[in-house]
């Protein structure tokens, strides 16, 4: 779909009825719950807008699940994130990255059909530096009918899920999503305050110029991801050869910036962590929805990450991600 001027004014809120009235079936509950995502990424975006000026930067002292330090706007956002969600009766449970367990909807509030995961900010060591960072989210269908909402509606693979997307705060804040028809893309107006459709219809190219990985970890990595990464370094006009290295540190930046360009991402396995750093529920599974719908692919290396069938909330995977081309590449020479 190319962006015309009829395209003028299509809000985020318009765009997904206008969706939802093509599945007659549909009961809105999808469109309140994005409503309520639109509004926790308003209000964060603006939080991190201020991050240099309010009294928001540097850590709070504790450490989260995953043995790394808080930062304040990780709280802030996580906080924001519960609130706008808990009330609306969209939502039955909900996983954060920064939470231990399923975080459960207070009694007083009524339940709704859908479970919700999210990284409220990923990248926060970026924070104090003035990089991008972002909001990923993921969202499933209950499958507690009849009894109380638990562990088994959080663990259900990628595969089942019915939207995923992410808010990045970078040089615009944007909203980024799919519910399995294509990837939109909506740009903050601040002046409006109104999400305004952007980036109609994205697809990866089937190749890219960049890859994107930590090469600080190279004393780490199997000889597999050391050749293929040398592969991507070495001149050859006829592949585009060598590739241009970009690596920012937040997910959310260097996904985005694959999505729109092309290329690879990948944080891989390595001797000190045998799945990685990204974790599946909240980075792995909502990114590599987005690529398929993009025409991308995303793998672990061993399998698609959308097969991945979870074991634990906080578990971790590795990630090829991107053109698919580019990561077929990949996986062909890592073996
Ligand atoms: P933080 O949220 O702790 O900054 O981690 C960000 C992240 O989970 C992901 O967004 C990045 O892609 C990845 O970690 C960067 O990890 P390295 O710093 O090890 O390259």
């Amino acid at each position: 779909m190319t962006l015309t001027h009829e395209h003028y004014g299509w809000t985020l809120e318009r765009y997904i009825l206008e969706q939802q009235l093509q599945h007659p079936g549909a009961t809105g509950e999808l469109t309140k719950l994005f409503q309520q995502l639109a509004l926790a990424g308003k209000i964060i975006g603006s939080r991190v807008n201020k991050a240099g000026l309010a009294d928001v930067l540097g850590v709070t002292g504790e450490t989260n699940v995953q043995g790394e330090q808080v930062q304040k706007l990780d709280e802030f956002a996580n906080r924001m994130l519960i609130q706008c969600l808990e009330t609306g009766g969209q939502v039955c449970l909900m996983g954060s990255e920064e939470v231990d367990d399923p975080i459960p909807i207070p009694t007083r509030y009524p339940k709704g059909r859908y479970v919700l995961m999210f990284d409220p900010l990923d990248g926060s060591s970026n924070i104090d530096v003035n990089i991008s960072i972002g909001t990923i989210f993921s969202v499933h269908r209950r499958i507690s009918e009849g009894s109380e909402p638990g562990m088994a509606d959080c663990l259900q693979p990628g595969r089942s899920q019915v939207a995923a997307g992410y808010i990045i705060y970078g040089s615009s804040t944007m909203f980024v999503y799919t519910t399995g028809a294509g990837v939109h893309g909506f740009t903050l107006d601040p002046t409006v305050g109104e999400f305004f459709l952007s980036h109609p219809d994205i697809k990866i190219p089937e190749r890219g110029k960049l890859y994107s990985i930590n090469e600080g970890n190279r004393a780490q990595w199997s000889d597999g991801i050391c050749r293929w990464v040398d592969w991507l370094k070495t001149p050859d006009k006829a592949t585009g050869r060598p590739y241009s290295s970009r690596y920012i540190g937040t997910l959310v930046a260097d996904f985005h910036r694959t999505l729109l360009k092309g290329g690879i991402f990948s944080y891989p396995a390595d001797k000190k962590n045998a799945n990685g750093k990204l974790r599946l529920l909240y980075e792995c599974a909502p990114m590599a929805m987005l690529a398929e719908q993009a025409g991308g692919a995303a793998s672990t290396g061993n399998q698609p990450v959308l097969d991945v069938m979870p074991t634990e909330l906080h578990q971790r995977v590795p990630l090829f991600i991107g053109s698919k081309g580019d990561v077929a590449d990949a996986l062909e020479r890592i073996k």
